[in-house]
């Protein structure tokens, strides 16, 4: 099959419409015969669901091509983004905080595809590529991470503090654990509306250790709260490997009375069937917990190098082993969905998608002075405002 074609039928997938839209490629859209729509492409995940207090769901799995391309070209574009957000970074066009996603694409894509926009979503700081999952723009999000006006949360909340609230999509959270309560509070809310959907509360296994995390579980559980509770364990939480700050590692387990799944995080299929399980599970049930095997290329921030507290050999091994957009592209091979150098070009287009939104991002003025003091609850302190230097007073406020 001809990669346009595919490419044609992912650019109307309807899993992750808003960022394929962002990636709409430009070259021509030839039709998709109804074939390719309803080709069922059937294999198995790249290893069996392990399951706490539960029955697992299938280790086998139905794709279109259509959906593997998206998959394929999502990951791509997320890769993409993170990568030039380090230079962007190198170069100090951006400042403060940064922790980048690449490595755990496969999370963000293959939940994605399990829910719709009626579900809401809550994270920690590493928020860039679920904020593009969530139909949010690369604009948005350059112009974010640049302090810039065009930003998502318009140039004031930086790397950490991405929204889209019209895609379900409540933050980026930079107190480690603080998210998962607000993430049963956003499930209360939907369980109290009888809305029918769920919350998905990431959070780390830097946090999973966190008291509030059990506190927030045992409120789930006793309401049976429609929250989905998902570890995305990358193996450490700054420089501390999970077996230093975790007596039980098996994340999936410590909700003790809460249901849980261990899933491959790198395969997104996995996540996705994981995801749709998990969904029909907390509407029926309540709660359940989805650790995530996931592993995170860079180091924890941009202030970490990444290679003090594990070994290059380990970072390589799962860059060739594991890694979640080869992965995909071997499938898309090994189907003969399209070639490897359709596959290249395809990559290059994602490229130039994301260097047009880096230049357009650029182009969007700073704040004003004055959106120092809007959005803040609390006014009229006379509390003074300094530039980096400290010497001059930027704004007071009101
Ligand atoms: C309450 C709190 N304690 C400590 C920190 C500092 N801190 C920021 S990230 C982090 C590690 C969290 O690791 P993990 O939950 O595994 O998430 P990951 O960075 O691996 O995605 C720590 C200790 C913080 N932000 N908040
Ligand atoms: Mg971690």
């Amino acid at each position: 099959m001809a990669l346009s074609r595919i490419a044609s039928s992912s650019s109307r997938s309807h899993l992750i419409k808003p960022l394929t839209t962002a990636l709409s490629l430009r070259r021509p859209i030839s039709s998709l015969s109804s074939t390719d729509d309803t080709t069922t492409l059937t294999f198995e995940t790249s290893v069996p669901f392990t399951s706490h207090r539960c029955d697992p769901p299938s280790r086998t799995v139905e794709t279109t091509p259509k959906e593997l391309l998206s998959f394929f070209r999502d990951m791509a574009l997320m890769r993409r983004m993170e990568i030039a957000a380090d230079s962007l970074y190198k170069a100090k066009l951006i400042r403060g905080f940064c922790h980048l996603y690449d490595g755990q694409e496969a999370v963000a894509v293959g939940m994605e595809a399990a829910i719709t926009k009626k579900d809401c979503i809550i994270t920690a700081y590493r928020d860039h590529c679920i904020f593009l999952g969530r139909g949010g723009t690369l604009l948005e999000a350059f112009a974010e991470l640049m302090g810039r006006k065009g930003g998502c949360s318009k140039g004031k909340g930086g790397s950490m503090h991405f929204y889209k609230k019209e895609g379900g999509f409540y933050g980026g959270h930079g107190i480690v654990g603080a998210q998962v309560p607000l993430g049963c509070g956003l499930a209360f809310a939907q369980k109290y509306s009888k809305d029918e959907n769920v919350t998905f509360a990431l959070y780390g296994d830097g946090a999973a250790n966190q008291g509030q995390l059990f506190e927030a579980l045992n409120m789930a559980a006793l309401w049976d709260l429609p929250a989905i509770f998902v570890c995305e364990n990358n193996h450490y939480g700054m420089g501390t490997a999970e077996w230093r700050a975790a007596k039980s590692p098996a994340y999936y387990k410590r909700g003790d009375y809460v249901p849980g799944l261990k899933v491959d995080g790198m395969d997104a299929f996995a996540v996705k069937q994981a995801c749709k399980f998990a969904k029909e599970h907390a509407l029926k049930n309540g709660p359940i917990i989805l650790e995530m095997d996931t592993y995170r290329y860079h180091g924890h921030s941009m202030s970490d190098p990444g290679s003090t507290y594990r070994s290059r050999d380990e970072i390589s091994g799962v860059r060739q082993e594991r890694d979640p957009v080869e992965r995909i592209r071997k499938l898309i091979l090994s189907h003969e969905l399209a070639t490897e150098k359709e596959l290249k070009d395809f990559e290059k287009e994602v490229r130039k998608e994301v260097d047009e939104a880096i230049a357009k991002a650029k182009e969007s003025p700073m704040p004003d002075p004055s959106e120092l003091f809007t959005n803040v609850y609390v006014k009229g302190f006379g509390v003074e405002a300094y530039g980096a230097d400290r010497k001059e007073v930027r704004a007071v406020l009101p």
